[in-house]
């Protein structure tokens, strides 16, 4: 099949300038392990893991053939008052996984809806213990939550929110974010400066005194915005700030959940553990759309009161729990523990690290960040045109070099496969320098 082919126009893109890229559109017709087919045929290196989603690979075997099997055995079923077996299986299966104290977890279909679930998990398990008054939710400044209305009522991205920003949720503050170039550019994984910047945390419980305040968000590592490490020490302060206030703390792990940062959760890594859990992209290994809230025991525990004939919580969406879903986050979680998928990303973390700090000199890179297998090269913007370089060099590496490159305005985003094989890392940035080398 030739794009030329291809009638584009109906489809209103997401996150996509849609008259350039329908202009000579880049299409997608196939994948296979660490690589995309072009609608020419050609074969394209990923190095984004399809969008930070697919970490063990395109088309894994033993994931199409769950998904195969589940979707002729049963397509699809309820789960609101009768349900299927799938769906508490990879329940079971992900409480298992997570830190000790996680017992539940509420599907969704997306990251976006695992944040506004979250949420309202937030608000009902305070409204359940007789604290209804803590309303008050806590984002952070260039925290990405999904595009949903609460989420992006608590995320911190200005483009995002802007069109919105009368109709976003009332009773949401924003601590400041970490990233400093004058104090941490350059630092390779946690930078030592800025655990300070959590006592904003502290300064909004004064304002609005702590028992109002529900719930603070943040996402361990921030993506979307460009990979921002938390700060050595940042992550521990929070917690310590909740706690002292009863405010429950949400890690928003869509992307860093299930190896990203070469553990299965965030707190494995960090050592910081939260209260609630969002995961979502990993779960199915991006293979079907799915998302999973995971909560401690207390918070389950709270809503689980009343005459047992009454729905404990409003909420709960067409698919959540869908077996075809279900069955492909089982198998993902087969493959990342039979093949060892967590501790082969681990294993590749210096060798990422190295190549991405190889870049540190070049004379059109202002930052360079990274935490387990995410990594930002940040180019200086061109003058006057912001973000025209970083989407020159996504062009370029997919026509000429024939590699898939994210990039977010100018700052390049990497998440290598958790299984990448070490030369093909190697290969994809000595073609990405080439890029960087000879745009304007
Ligand atoms: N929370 C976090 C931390 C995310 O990274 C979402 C929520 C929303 O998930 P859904 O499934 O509704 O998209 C995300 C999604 C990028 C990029 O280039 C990141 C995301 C999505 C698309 C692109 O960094 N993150
Ligand atoms: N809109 C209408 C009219 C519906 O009937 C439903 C679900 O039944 C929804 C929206 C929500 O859809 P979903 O459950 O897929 O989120």
């Amino acid at each position: 099949m030739s794009a030329a082919d291809l009638e584009t126009n109906a489809f209103w893109m997401p996150f996509t300038a849609n008259r350039d890229f329908k202009k000579n559109p880049r299409i997608i017709t196939g994948a296979s392990g660490h690589h995309y087919t072009r609608s020419d045929g050609t074969r394209l290196y990923d190095t984004f893991s399809g969008l930070w989603s697919s970490g063990a690979g395109h088309c894994h075997p033993k994931i199409v053939a769950a998904v195969q099997k589940q979707v002729a055995e049963l397509d699809f079923s309820m789960t609101f008052q009768a349900s299927n077996d799938k769906a508490f299986a990879l329940a079971e299966r992900i409480t298992g996984m997570a830190p000790d104290g996680f017992s539940n977890c509420f599907f969704t279909n997306s990251g976006s809806e695992s944040v506004d679930t979250a949420l309202k998990i937030a608000l009902g398990y305070h409204r359940a213990r007789g604290e209804g008054h803590r309303t008050r939710l806590i984002g952070r400044e260039r925290g990405y939550h999904g595009v949903n209305f609460g989420g992006m009522s608590v995320g911190g991205i200005v483009p995002n929110r802007k069109a919105f920003s009368a109709n976003l949720i009332p009773g949401v503050d924003h601590m400041r974010h970490t990233m400093n170039l004058e104090h941490a550019a350059f630092t390779r994984g946690q930078p030592q400066w800025g655990a300070h910047l959590a006592d904003d945390l502290e300064r909004l419980a004064s304002l609005h005194d702590g028992s109002n305040i529900a719930a603070v968000i943040v996402e361990p590592v921030a993506g979307s915005t460009g990979i921002l490490p938390p700060p050595v020490g940042y992550l521990e302060k929070l917690r310590e700030i909740c706690d002292r206030h009863g405010i429950l703390l949400i890690f928003d792990e869509v992307i860093t959940a299930f190896g990203r940062l070469g553990k299965p959760f965030a707190p494995d890594r960090f050592g910081v553990i939260p209260d609630i859990i969002t995961t979502a992209k990993g779960l199915t290994n991006g293979v079907i759309p799915m998302g999973a809230v995971l909560v401690r025991k207390e918070i389950y525990d709270a809503f689980m009161q009343g005459p047992e004939f009454i729905i404990e919580i409003f909420h709960g969406y067409t698919y959540s729990g869908h077996p075809v879903a279900a069955a492909a986050g089982l198998a993902a979680m087969d493959v990342y523990e039979g093949e060892g998928t967590f501790e082969q990303a681990a294993a590749l973390e210096s060798t990422f690290e190295d190549i991405l700090h190889s870049f540190a000199d070049h004379e059109k890179v202002i930052d360079v960040r990274n935490c387990g297998l995410m990594g930002a090269i940040e180019l200086a913007p061109r003058d006057g045109a912001p973000g025209a370089r970083g989407l020159e060099i996504h062009k370029k590496c997919f026509w000429d070099e024939h590699l898939v490159v994210r990039n977010g305005m100018d700052v390049l985003q990497f998440a290598p496969f958790l299984n990448s094989k070490e030369d093909e890392m190697q290969q994809s940035f000595e073609a990405i320098r080439r890029v960087i080398d000879t745009i304007d």
